[in-house]
């Protein structure tokens, strides 16, 4: 990593994160996923790597999470599996991940529904019952439909979403709403963009084309994208969604304005515009264009985001942008390439 990207990277801590309470103990379901993968190590840098324990349905590959801190194997729809281990730890917060995204929600919609909308509430019972105070979990984009403003999208507005994905969202940040209301649990929440990462690989969403496309680029083969080259959707490079995360979960609960889920805006980009960047620095770099069924997923999707409330609420800024992302994975990618 260049000198002035290692900076780049500290800043994204907060310094709010760097006095983590050290009583906290952390449940992350869905800890091998492209998210939970590097969350939980963050949590686990800041926390304490006996203090955070990694659970998701498969045992992980990542060998640097079972080398850790304590790995469970956890089934979101097997509450009473779920409520043996938590008596186990007596966690303080859990950070529930797991979730069928948007294209894989749209093969398999009654699926995606049980798994999205039955772990949720199963998660929200378990922090009541065993009085487990914080609750992350992450909305969407994907809440907003082809009714929203899709410039600078407000973070009260029209939402109306058409995928099973955005409905179970939507739904979801409703009841973590009336679960703050009506039981007081502390239920925090994210509307993420397309989180883009080099360590693991997403599953299953619309926005994954642009953690795919830094691969075939390293690689040095041709791109077949399944947008058109024309499609604007809002993105974040993971550092900055951590950080949006934790600093959302470390904010004075007085701070919260926003009970259902925050908007969060990193960039906003087009394929066209990846790969040009990517192009910067790898010049020979080709991309071609099949738009597939994901392409009216996209187009039912914001272009950009107003995160104005979050920013007031608890100081929200990200700091990566196309270029500075784009250098930092492909310089990533091809250090792991030489191993
Ligand atoms: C998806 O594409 O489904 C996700 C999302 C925007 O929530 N990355």
């Amino acid at each position: 990593m260049s000198a002035t990207l290692s900076i780049v990277t500290k800043q994204a801590n907060s310094p709010a994160q760097k006095m983590a309470n050290k009583t906290e103990t952390i449940l992350v379901i869905g800890a091998c996923g492209q998210l939970g993968s590097e969350l939980t190590l963050q949590l686990r840098s800041l926390y304490g790597g006996s203090k955070v324990v990694a659970a998701d349905i498969y045992a992980p590959k990542q060998t640097d999470l079972l080398a850790s801190g304590p790995f469970e194997k956890i089934d979101v729809l097997d509450p009473k599996g779920m409520a043996a281990i938590a008596s186990r730890y007596k966690f303080t917060q859990i950070y529930h991940l797991a979730a069928v995204l948007s294209a894989a929600g749209e093969k398999d919609p009654s699926f995606a529904w049980r798994l999205n909308m039955d772990g949720l509430f199963h998660v929200l019972d378990l922090a009541l019952e065993q009085g487990i105070g914080q609750v992350f979990w992450p909305s969407s984009i994907a809440v907003f439909g082809p009714d929203t403003p899709r410039q600078h999208t407000p973070q009260h507005t029209i939402m109306n979403p058409s995928t099973v994905y955005g409905i179970s969202k939507l739904a979801g940040e409703m009841w973590c709403a009336y679960y703050f209301r009506k039981h007081g649990l502390d239920i925090r929440s994210l509307r993420y963009p397309g989180l883009i990462g080099y360590k693991a690989l997403p599953g299953g969403g619309t926005t994954d084309y642009a953690v795919d496309i830094y691969r075939k680029a390293v690689e040095g083969k041709p791109f077949e994208c399944y947008l058109h080259e024309d499609t604007y959707l809002p993105m974040m490079y993971m550092p900055d969604a951590i950080k949006a995360t934790i600093d959302l979960m470390q904010a004075p609960a007085e701070n919260i304005s926003v009970r259902d889920a925050y908007n969060v805006s990193g960039m906003s980009f087009s394929p066209k515009e990846i790969a040009a960047s990517i192009q910067k620095l790898i010049p020979s770099f080709k991309i071609i264009y099949k738009p597939d069924y994901r392409q009216q997923i996209a187009d039912s999707w914001p272009q950009t985001i107003s995160d104005q409330v979050a920013r007031q609420d608890w100081g929200w800024h990200p700091t990566y942008d196309l270029d500075a992302m784009t250098a930092d994975i492909l310089e990533n990618l091809q250090q792991q390439a030489l191993l």
